[in-house]
C-alpha cells in the first residue's frame, strides 16, 4: 500500500548546517534530495511542511570564531545568510530557515530540559574534563584533541572523527592537547549533567523497528542499542549556546539544542503562516529527517529518547544518505578535496537544476557519492541535454514552425497509460526514498517520447497528411507535459522555462501529478523554443579540474612545508646505500627530537604499483608507489634479498615522502620506504588498507 499521500500531514527536516564556514556540495547531499522529496510529496498532493536552520552552538562555531578572531555571533550571522543565500540559489525551497539561537529554540530548549530534568531523566556526576593550565579555561570537544581510547586514531574530545566515529565522553580521550596553544591539557573535576540514555533501551528497540526512512538509518541504530547506551553529559563549560537552568556557567550540549531546532523552526513557520506546530510534535504528523549518515546515532537514538522522556512525538522516518567524495578521494578541506557551491560552481556560470540532477541521479541515496567535473559533464550531456532536451526542443521546435499552436489531435492510451506508470514508478520509488530510480523512471519517459517520436516521422507526415501530423505533434506535447511536472522536483528553474515553452500560464510547482494526464489544450500559441540544456565543453571542464588539481597541490604543499629535510653523511653512494639498508644499530634510542622535528617528516601511506630489481645491485629493489600524486614515486628499497617483485606489487607501504632524493647504484629514490630490520627488511604495512596518500603521524 503506498504510504503518501496520507491524510497525517508530513514535516521534512535536514540536518542543520554548522554555518562556520561556506556551504560545499557534501552539504547538498543532504539538501536537494530532501527538496526534491518535497517538491514530489507536493505534486503527490500531501500536505508537507519543510523545515531548516542553522546550527549556530557549540564548540564548531566557538572554536573557529576564536581562530577567526571574531565573535561567534558575527560568524553564525555572517554563515546563516551565506547558507539561506546558497539554499535559495539551489532552489531548495524550506517554509522556515531559522537558526538555533532563535529566542524560539531558546525556549523550547528549556521547556525540553526542564521536562527532563523533572522526570528525572537528568543527574549531576562530577567528571573528567580537560583543562588547559597554559589558556586556563575548561577544555570541551573540539578545544581538545588527542587519540581515540577504542581504535588509536587522532580524535576530538567528542567524537573519533577520523577514525573509528565513536561518540567519546569527557575523560575518555588520551594524550589530550589545547587546540589553541597545543599544551597537554590535564583533567580535572568538575560537576556535569547526564542524561539518562540508558533508560531508554527497551523503548528504542521497539521504537526503531517500526523506524521508516532508508535501512542503514534503522540497522546501525539497532545495532549500536543492542550493544551499550551510555547515558550522555548534557553540559559543557560555555559561554556561547544555551543556558542550562539553574547553572549559570554551563550551557547545553550542542546535540541538545541543535535537534530541538527542528521544532522550534517549525513553531516559526507556525506562526508566520497560521500554522499548528503541535500537530507534528504533539500529535500523529509524520516527522521525517534528513541527514548525513554520520549524524545516525544522535537521530535514531539520542534524539527519539530525549522526545520521548520530555513527551514530545518522536521521528517516523530517517533518511540517510551516504557519503561524498570529491574525485574519488575522501572529502577534505584541508587536503584540498572540496568543491564550493558558490566560487567552483555557480560563479562559473553553471546551472543549480544541473547540480540538482547529478546529485540525485549519479547513484542510490544511502550509496557514497562521487563529485567528478568529468561524470558531471558526461550526465549533463548525454542524459539532460541529448535525451530529455533534445526531445523537449525538437518537439516544440517542429510544432512552432509548422503549426505555431498546440494542435488538435487525439491522445492515445498507450501515451496516456505510459505517463501513468512513470507517475506510479516514480511515486513508488520516492516513497522509498530511491531518488536516483525516480529519475531514471522519468528519463525513459524521455526516451520513450524520443522513440515516439522518431517512429512516427512528423517531418514526412506533414507533407503528407497535416492531420495525422496535428496529432503526433499534441501527443509528443502531452508528453512533454508530464515531463515538465516530472522533473520539476529535481529541476524546477528549468521546468519553469520548459512549462512557458509549452504555453502553460499557470504555476508549475503546485501543479499535480494528476495534472500529467490532464489533456493539453489544442489551439494554445507556442513561443519560438529555445533549448533547455547546453551542452558542457571539454575545455569548461578541463577548466574546473584545473582549479581542484591546483587547489589540491597548494593544500599538499602546505601540508608538508616547502623544506626538505638535510640528510647528512650521504656522502658515497656506499654510504647511501648503508643508510637505506639500517644496519646501525637498533638498539640505542636516538637523541631526542622535538614534535616540530617530528612534524617536518612527511610520512605516507603508499601502494606498490612496479617493482623490479636493482640490475647493479644485490640489495636493492626499484619500487613505483601510489602515495596519492598524480603519478607513482620512485623508491629504492634494500629489499632485493628478502622480497620477490610480485609479492609486493599491491600491497600498502610506508613511505618517507620528503626526504632528499638520491642516487641508489644509478637509481634516482625520492623518498624511503620504512622498514624494520631484525632478521632482513620487515616492511611496514598498515592495519588495513587506506587511501594512497594517507599521511602518517
Ligand atoms: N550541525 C552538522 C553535522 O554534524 C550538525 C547537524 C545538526 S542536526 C540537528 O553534520
Ligand atoms: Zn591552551
Amino acid at each position: 500500500m503506498s504510504k503518501f499521500p496520507s491524510d497525517k500531514p508530513v514535516l521534512v527536516t535536514c540536518g542543520l548546517p554548522y554555518v562556520n564556514g561556506k556551504a560545499h556540495i557534501g552539504h547538498l547531499r543532504t539538501y536537494i534530495p530532501a527538496d526534491i522529496f518535497v517538491r514530489s510529496m507536493k505534486k503527490q498532493e500531501q500536505e508537507v511542511v519543510f523545515v531548516c536552520g542553522s546550527d549556530t552552538h557549540g564548540t564548531p562555531i566557538v572554536v573557529n570564531a576564536e581562530q577567526l578572531n571574531t565573535t561567534p555571533g558575527e560568524l553564525v550571522r555572517k554563515y546563516h545568510k551565506h547558507f539561506d543565500n546558497t539554499f535559495k540559489k539551489m532552489n531548495v525551497n524550506f517554509d522556515a530557515f531559522g537558526t538555533t539561537d532563535d529566542p524560539e529554540n531558546h525556549n523550547r530548549t528549556l521547556d525540553i530540559v526542564s521536562k527532563l530534568i523533572e522526570k528525572g531523566y537528568t543527574y549531576p556526576k562530577t567528571i573528567e574534563i580537560a583543562y588547559c593550565p597554559g589558556c586556563k579555561r575548561f577544555l570541551p570537544d573540539r578545544y581538545v584533541q588527542g587519540i581515540c581510547p577504542h581504535c588509536g586514531e587522532t580524535a576530538r574530545g567528542d567524537e573519533c572523527d577520523q577514525g573509528c566515529e565513536k561518540h567519546l565522553e569527557s575523560g575518555e580521550l588520551k594524550d589530550p592537547k589545547c587546540i589553541v596553544c597545543g599544551e597537554n591539557a590535564e583533567y580535572r573535576e568538575q560537576e556535569h549533567f547526564f542524561f539518562k540514555l540508558s533508560e531508554f533501551r527497551d523503548f528504542l528497540l521497539e521504537y526503531l523497528e517500526n523506524l521508516e526512512g532508508t535501512s542503514n538509518a534503522r540497522n546501525y541504530a539497532i545495532g549500536w542499542v543492542k550493544q551499550e547506551l551510555m547515558d550522555w553529559c548534557i553540559t559543557r563549560n560555555l559561554d556561547w549556546g544555551v543556558k542550562f537552568p539553574g547553572h549559570d556557567k554551563l550551557v547545553v550540549y550542542v546535540w541538545v539544542d541543535a535537534p530541538i531546532g527542528y521544532i522550534a523552526f517549525t513553531e516559526e513557520w507556525a506562526e508566520a503562516n497560521n500554522g499548528d506546530w503541535e500537530k507534528f510534535w504533539k500529535g500523529d504528523g509524520r516527522i521525517i529527517h534528513f541527514i548525513g549518515g554520520d549524524i545516525t546515532y544522535h537521530h535514531c537514538i539520542f534524539w527519539p529518547a530525549m522526545l520521548k522522556g520530555a513527551g514530545y512525538s518522536q521521528p517516523w522516518a530517517v533518511v540517510a544518505s551516504g557519503m561524498v567524495k570529491i574525485e574519488d578521494k575522501t572529502f577534505s578541506k584541508s587536503r584540498g578535496y572540496v568543491v564550493w557551491v558558490g566560487e567552483d560552481y555557480l560563479d562559473h556560470g553553471f546551472h543549480p537544476d544541473l547540480l540538482r540532477y547529478y546529485l540525485v541521479s549519479y547513484t542510490s541515496h544511502t550509496k557514497e557519492l562521487n563529485f567528478s567535473w568529468k561524470v558531471f559533464q558526461k550526465k549533463i550531456n548525454t542524459e539532460l541535454v541529448a535525451v530529455f532536451g533534445n526531445f523537449l526542443y525538437r518537439t516544440l521546435l517542429f510544432a512552432h514552425r509548422n503549426f505555431g499552436e498546440i494542435p488538435v489531435g487525439e491522445i492515445e492510451q498507450d501515451v496516456l497509460d505510459n505517463i501513468d506508470s512513470t507517475i506510479a514508478k516514480v511515486n513508488e520509488a520516492m516513497e522509498q526514498y530511491e531518488f536516483k530510480k525516480a529519475v531514471d523512471f522519468a528519463m525513459a519517459l524521455a526516451s520513450y517520447g524520443n522513440v515516439y517520436f522518431q517512429s512516427k516521422q512528423p517531418w514526412k507526415l506533414i507533407k503528407e497528411d497535416k492531420a495525422a501530423c496535428g496529432k503526433v505533434v499534441a501527443n509528443c506535447i502531452q508528453i512533454a507535459k508530464a515531463l515538465a511536472i516530472l522533473f520539476e522536483p529535481v529541476l524546477p528553474q528549468k521546468m519553469e522555462e520548459a512549462w512557458a515553452q509549452i504555453g502553460m500560464s499557470s504555476d508549475i510547482h503546485v501543479t499535480t501529478y494528476r495534472d500529467a494526464t490532464v489533456l493539453v489544450n489544442s489551439g494554445t500559441t507556442l513561443v519560438e523554443p529555445v533549448t533547455l540544456f547546453e551542452k558542457i565543453q571539454d575545455d569548461k571542464i578541463e577548466s574546473m579540474v584545473n582549479i581542484s588539481n591546483t587547489r589540491v597541490a597548494e593544500a599538499l604543499a602546505k601540508e608538508s612545508g616547502t623544506k626538505e629535510i638535510e640528510v647528512k653523511d650521504m656522502e658515497t653512494e656506499k654510504e647511501k646505500e648503508k643508510i637505506i639498508e639500517n644496519e646501525n644499530e637498533i638498539n640505542k634510542i636516538n637523541e631526542e627530537i622535538t614534535f616540530d622535528d617530528f612534524s617536518k617528516l612527511d610520512i605516507r601511506i603508499g601502494i606498490v604499483v612496479t617493482a623490479e630489481p636493482v640490475k647493479k645491485s644485490n640489495k636493492l629493489m626499484r619500487l613505483e608507489v601510489d602515495i596519492g600524486e598524480e603519478t607513482p614515486r620512485q623508491l629504492v628499497a634494500g629489499i632485493k634479498e628478502t622480497h620477490d617483485p610480485e609479492q609486493l606489487i599491491g600491497r600498502q607501504v610506508v613511505v618517507l615522502a620528503n626526504l632528499k632524493p638520491a642516487k641508489l647504484c644509478g637509481v634516482e629514490s625520492k623518498g624511503m620506504v620504512l622498514a624494520g630490520d631484525i632478521d632482513g627488511a620487515v616492511l611496514l604495512m598498515p592495519e588495513k588498507n587506506v587511501e594512497a596518500g594517507t599521511r602518517v603521524r
